[in-house]
């Protein structure tokens, strides 16, 4: 039977944190690696709002929300029970976690990210009212290695992509603040062999024609 097909652009935070769940549940998937300029028809014609991930299964149903594809392949196999089934009660916590970074932080990292596409406030501002999201991440850090216990969960994965955004925009900046927690954890994450693996550079679907097995199966 042939494989889902992955819709996925390398360093679209999304795209790595579905690219995490999948590698993680050991599922196996045909990456094909897009740019955002020039979107494959194939891609648009499955999944018209135009955003990556993308998953197409087998029989052809669509899945193009980046946490539904990590719960898809963590359903079929969750290995590390990152979708946290042995300890319900933190299961609200991940969700409430994930559904702040996706709305409100994201919403803070981006004008950040562009400060200069938003002149009303200062990059400070805007890099501010993101550490709202970071201070409470230092918290929850501070009682466990990882967000919700002392192993990583589906709220890890789904929310260090983004972290290591805003750390990206002002790197000093960012190694100097008071967040140790913080920096511990995403250095952890972002010098595992996990992150290694889903940030492999591979060329672009649609000038290659090619696809890539992508999954722990696959992986080297
Ligand atoms: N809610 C979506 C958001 C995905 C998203 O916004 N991805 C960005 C890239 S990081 C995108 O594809 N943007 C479309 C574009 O820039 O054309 C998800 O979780 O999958």
């Amino acid at each position: 039977m042939s494989l889902p097909i992955l819709y996925s652009f390398r360093r679209c935070p999304y795209a790595m944190r579905a690219r995490l769940g999948i590698m993680l549940s050991g599922e196996s998937v045909d990456l094909r690696e897009i740019i955002l300029k020039h979107k494959p028809q194939a891609m648009l014609d499955a999944s018209p709002k135009g955003t990556v991930p993308v998953l197409v299964l087998s029989d052809g149903s669509v899945i193009e929300e980046s946490i539904e594809i990590m719960c898809w392949a963590l359903a079929k196999s969750d290995p590390a029970d990152l979708l946290l089934q042995r300890t319900p009660a933190l299961q609200e916590v991940a969700k409430a976690l994930i559904q702040t970074n996706d709305g409100c932080f994201k919403s803070w990292l981006d004008k950040y990210k562009y400060a200069d596409r938003y002149p009303e406030m200062s990059e400070q501002y805007y890099r501010q009212q993101g550490e709202v999201f970071i201070a409470q991440l230092e918290s929850l850090l501070n009682k466990n290695q990882h967000l919700l216990t002392d192993s990583p969960s589906i709220a890890d994965y789904a929310i260090y992509p983004f972290i290591r955004q805003f750390a990206g925009v002002d790197k000093t900046w960012f190694e100097n603040a008071d967040y140790p927690n913080v920096q511990r954890w995403l250095t952890t994450h972002l010098h595992s062999s996990e992150f290694k693996t889903i940030m492999k550079k591979y060329p672009t679907w649609l000038e290659s024609n090619q696809s890539f097995k992508f999954g722990n199966r696959y992986s080297d």
